[in-house]
């Protein structure tokens, strides 16, 4: 392992002014960033959402919503979260799915349903059925969606612990990338688990730029997805932790001012395009 930067990180001491510069990013012609993740099962999606609930609640939020490991997906209902600081809502929601799973016809997330609601087609609240998408016909098909329902960036999560995607999860990932492409909304990969993929990171998270192993992740990541380098984002949930951690608030607060201003540019081209509705 070299101690050569593969990234210039984020500024480990700046945790507080990047939370303040969260709260400073202002939506174009919406109420709400709207940020969806989505990604294989058991990949941190749920704890990711728990992580920045945590950053900004100043505590550990525990165990809200994610699991222990299964081999099927413990998120069901789609649902978006909403996150309150110093009194006031932050300008973003996260919407959590179900993990996708390489058997369609059994667990896991139907694609279909990632399109829909990227498009705003499905209600908060709806359960996922793995057999089959939402119905346009069903109650919680949202025919009309306005743009505070539709999805300005699209978060896809893996883990870095056990990256090697199944042949058609990898497929599946790469055919909603194109979808979201075609309409135009910005993509950002969250690469979690970083500490069980490199024991140097393991030990001292600040090493995360500094891991050959991690780098090596990014780079498969990449391949794989078809992303661009600069828009992967290693990020170490909270987990087993009891108490915040600097390094962990300032990795999961880099990724979240990235994905919040792919959005931000998304809807500033949109509202310029003339294509905002
Ligand atoms: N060591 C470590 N464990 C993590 C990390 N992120 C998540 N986990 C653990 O991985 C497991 C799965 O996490 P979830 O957040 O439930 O995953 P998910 O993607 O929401 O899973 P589904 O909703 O089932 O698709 C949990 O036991 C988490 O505690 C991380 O960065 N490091
Ligand atoms: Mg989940």
């Amino acid at each position: 392992m070299g101690n050569s930067v593969w990234r210039q990180g984020p500024d480990w001491k700046e945790r507080d002014a990047m939370k303040t510069k969260l709260t400073k990013i202002e939506p174009i012609g919406v109420d709400n960033f709207n940020i969806m993740l989505h990604g294989p099962i058991a990949a941190g999606k749920s704890s990711f959402v728990d992580s920045v609930k945590s950053v900004f609640v100043d505590h550990v939020a525990v165990n809200v919503l994610a699991q222990a490991h299964t081999d099927h997906s413990c998120t069901q209902t789609y649902s978006g979260h909403r996150i309150e600081y110093k009194g006031s809502a932050l300008p973003f929601v996260i919407y959590d799915v179900m993990g996708m799973e390489d058997s369609m016809a059994s667990k896991g997330m139907h694609s279909d349903d990632i399109l829909n609601a990227l498009k705003g087609h499905i209600r908060e609240g709806y359960e996922f059925d793995p057999k089959e998408p939402l119905d346009a016909t069903s109650e919680w098909y949202n025919a009309h969606p306005s743009k505070n329902e539709k999805i300005h960036c699209l978060v896809c999560v893996v883990s870095a612990n056990n990256i090697t995607l199944q042949k058609t999860v990898a497929q599946k990932m790469r055919d909603i990338r194109q979808q979201a492409n075609k309409l135009g909304i910005p993509q950002i990969v969250i690469l979690t688990m970083p500490d069980l993929a490199c024991p140097k990171v393991a030990s001292d998270l600040k090493n995360i730029f500094s891991s050959t192993e991690i780098k090596t992740k990014v780079d498969y990541c990449s391949n794989e997805l078809g992303a661009p380098l600069n828009c992967i984002f290693p990020v170490k949930n909270y987990h087993s932790e009891t108490k915040l951690n600097d390094a962990i608030d300032v990795l999961v607060l880099d990724a979240l001012i990235h994905i919040v201003q792919a959005a931000k540019d998304y809807l500033w081209s949109l509202q310029h395009s003339g294509k905002a509705d």
